[in-house]
C-alpha cells in the first residue's frame, strides 16, 4: 500500500510540478547547472513562418541577458536602441518586464549610462545581468554596476520603499548624450549619477520600474567598473551573493581599485553590505569580474562556489550571523587554481599575448553530486587562446591541487556548463560544440558550428539549445551519439541562454524575444 501512494505520488509530482515549472534564476537553483525539467519542447521554430511561435517581443538593439520567468512574468535587460516610451530617448541600460502568457509589455527600469568613460559603462550594451525573482521582488545588476532590487508588480500598486526616488534616478544628467570621450590612462574616475535639477526630472508612470533599493558597487563596495557589469544574483537565507565586476582601467593593465571585493554578501531586504571575500584577488584580476557564484550543499554542508578574475575558484561558508556593524569576511573552505602553471605576478604585461598568460573565468562552477565543473581560459579580448573545462572534487578542502579530469577546449569560453545524464555539453568562442563523459572527462563527440558562443548551452526535454553570435541557433539530442536536430538563422547575434519555462522555450536575440511552444500560433 505505501508502494502504491508513493508510486501515485510520484506520478502527481512528475505530471504537475517537476516539468512545468518557472525558471526564476540563471541556471538551477543553486548548482548553476544549466539544465530543465521542461517537457514538450520543440525541436525547431521558425519566427518568417510562425512555425511553433506563441509570441515575439521586441527587445532593443543589443541583448546580452538572459530571459528570466516567474509568476506570470518575463524579465530580460537590452538596451533602449527602440524606445519603448518617447521621454525615454538615447543610450540607456534597460530592464524589460512582459506578460508571460501573452508577451504584453508590462513596464521597464531605464538605467542612464556612466559617461565619465565608455569603458565604465560600455556604449549600447544595456543591462547584461539575468534576472533572479523571489515572490515579487526581482534582483540583478544594473548597467551602473548596481545592485537593484524591484518590485515585480511595478507601479501598479504604487511606489514602495525604501527608495522612492525614481524620478532622480531615471534622469540623465544634464548635457547627457554626447558620446563619450576618453583617453587612454587618464585619471578619469567613476563618478556617482547626477541627476538634472528637479523640475527638468522624468516623473515615473504606470510602465515604469519600482526600485526598492539599490546598491551601488562603485560607490559603496569601492569597485572599478569595468566593459559591462554581469552579475547573476544568488539567494541564500536573507542574504544576496553576487559578483562585483571589479577590473581593469582603459588601459587593459592596470587595477585601480586592488583592495575592492570580488564577491559580496548583501541584505536581501535592504541592500545594506554584509561581507565580502578575503582574498586580496584585485590585483590579479586580469580584465574583470565575471563569475557569477553557485551553491550547493557538499556532505550537508551548504557553500558558495565563486571564480575571480584571477582564475581561481573558491569555495566560502555562507553568511550566518551578520554583524550590525562591520562588514565580515567571508570563510574560505577551499581554493582551486584552475591554471597552476599561469602567471601570477604582473599579470597585465601578458595583456594582448595570445598565447601564454593567466585564465580566468566567465561562466559558473556548477556543482553536480559532489563535484565541480568549471570552464574556463585565457581572456576572449585580451588574454591566451588556451581553454579548458576541468572537474574537481567538491568534497576537498584547503588547497586542492589536482583535478579530477580536465579537458582541452579549442579556444576561449564563456559558456557555463550543462551536466546531464553522464555527459557535460560546453561550446567555445573557436566555433566548437563539445559533448563530454561527465566520469571520465573523455570527449564523446564535437560538432563545428557557425560563430563565437557567448550563451551556455542549455539542456532540456533531451534536447540542448543554443544560439551563437553568429545568429545561428542550434538544437543537438542530449546523447552520447550525435545528432544535430535542427540548425537555423535567426538572423540576429545570440548571446543570452535559452530558458524553458511552464511547457515553453524562450530564445532571445539581439533585437526580439521569441517564446516557443510546440504547435503554437503567434
Ligand atoms: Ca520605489
Amino acid at each position: 500500500m505505501r508502494k502504491l501512494k508513493s508510486a501515485l505520488c510520484l506520478a502527481a509530482s512528475l505530471t504537475s510540478g517537476s516539468f512545468a515549472a518557472d525558471q526564476p534564476q540563471w541556471g538551477q537553483a543553486w548548482s548553476r547547472n544549466m539544465i530543465s525539467h521542461e517537457r514538450g519542447l520543440p525541436d525547431s521554430f521558425d519566427p518568417k513562418t510562425g512555425k511553433n511561435i506563441k509570441w515575439i517581443a521586441k527587445l532593443g538593439t543589443e541583448t546580452h541577458s538572459t530571459p528570466i520567468i516567474a509568476n506570470g512574468r518575463v524579465y530580460i535587460g537590452t538596451n533602449n536602441g527602440e524606445p519603448r516610451e518617447a521621454k525615454h530617448k538615447g543610450d540607456r541600460g534597460v530592464f524589460m518586464c512582459f506578460d508571460e502568457a501573452t508577451g504584453q509589455f508590462l513596464w521597464q527600469l531605464v538605467v542612464p549610462k556612466r559617461e565619465e568613460d565608455p569603458y565604465f559603462d560600455w556604449p549600447k550594451t544595456g543591462i547584461s545581468s539575468p534576472a533572479t525573482v523571489e515572490d515579487d521582488r526581482v534582483f540583478f545588476v544594473s548597467n551602473r554596476g548596481e545592485v537593484i532590487c524591484l518590485d515585480a508588480r511595478g507601479m501598479t500598486n504604487g511606489n514602495d520603499g525604501p527608495f522612492r526616488d525614481e524620478g532622480a534616478y531615471m534622469s540623465p544628467p544634464t548635457n547627457s548624450g554626447a558620446p563619450p570621450k576618453y583617453v587612454i590612462g587618464a585619471e578619469i574616475t567613476p563618478a556617482s549619477h547626477r541627476p538634472p535639477p528637479k523640475a527638468n526630472q522624468l516623473q515615473p508612470g504606470p510602465t515604469d520600474a519600482d526600485i526598492l533599493w539599490v546598491f551601488d558597487l562603485v560607490a559603496d563596495a569601492g569597485i572599478w567598473p569595468h566593459d559591462g557589469a554581469h552579475g547573476s544574483v544568488l539567494l541564500h537565507g536573507d542574504y544576496v551573493y553576487v559578483n562585483t565586476g571589479n577590473g581593469v582601467d582603459n588601459t587593459h593593465k592596470r587595477i585601480r581599485r586592488p583592495d575592492a571585493p570580488s564577491l559580496v554578501v548583501l541584505d536581501k531586504r535592504t541592500g545594506r553590505l554584509i561581507a565580502r571575500d578575503d582574498e586580496h584577488i584585485g590585483p590579479h584580476v586580469f580584465h574583470a569580474t565575471w563569475c557569477s557564484p553557485s551553491l550547493a550543499e557538499v556532505n550537508g554542508r551548504p557553500l558558495i562556489f565563486f571564480a575571480g578574475g584571477n582564475g581561481v575558484v573558491y569555495a566560502f561558508d555562507p553568511v550566518r550571523n551578520p554583524s550590525p556593524n562591520e562588514v565580515l569576511k567571508l570563510k574560505r573552505v577551499f581554493l582551486f587554481d584552475f591554471d597552476p602553471t599561469g602567471p601570477k605576478e604582473n599579470v597585465h604585461k601578458f595583456n594582448g599575448n595570445r598565447r601564454e598568460g593567466p585564465s580566468n573565468v566567465y561562466g559558473m562552477p556548477v556543482f553536480h553530486e559532489n563535484r565541480l565543473y568549471i570552464a574556463g581560459g585565457g581572456d576572449i579580448w585580451w588574454g591566451k587562446n588556451e581553454a579548458s573545462l576541468k572537474c574537481i572534487d567538491a568534497t576537498r578542502t584547503g588547497h586542492i591541487a589536482t583535478n579530477v579530469w580536465s579537458y582541452p577546449l579549442e579556444k576561449h569560453v564563456m559558456s557555463t556548463p550543462a551536466v546531464n545524464d553522464g555527459m557535460v555539453f560546453i561550446a567555445d568562442c573557436g566555433r566548437m560544440f563539445h559533448c563530454v563523459d561527465a566520469p571520465t572527462g573523455q570527449q564523446r563527440w564535437t560538432h563545428e558550428i557557425k560563430g563565437e558562443v557567448w550563451a551556455s548551452p542549455y539542456v532540456a526535454d533531451g534536447k540542448v539549445y543554443l544560439g551563437t553570435r553568429s545568429g545561428n541557433f542550434y538544437v543537438f539530442k542530449a546523447d552520447r551519439e550525435k545528432q544535430v536536430l535542427a540548425s537555423f538563422e535567426l538572423g540576429s547575434p545570440i548571446s543570452g541562454t535559452a530558458t524553458a519555462a511552464n511547457g515553453v522555450l524562450y530564445v532571445a536575440t539581439m533585437s526580439h524575444l521569441y517564446a516557443i511552444q510546440s504547435k503554437a500560433t503567434p
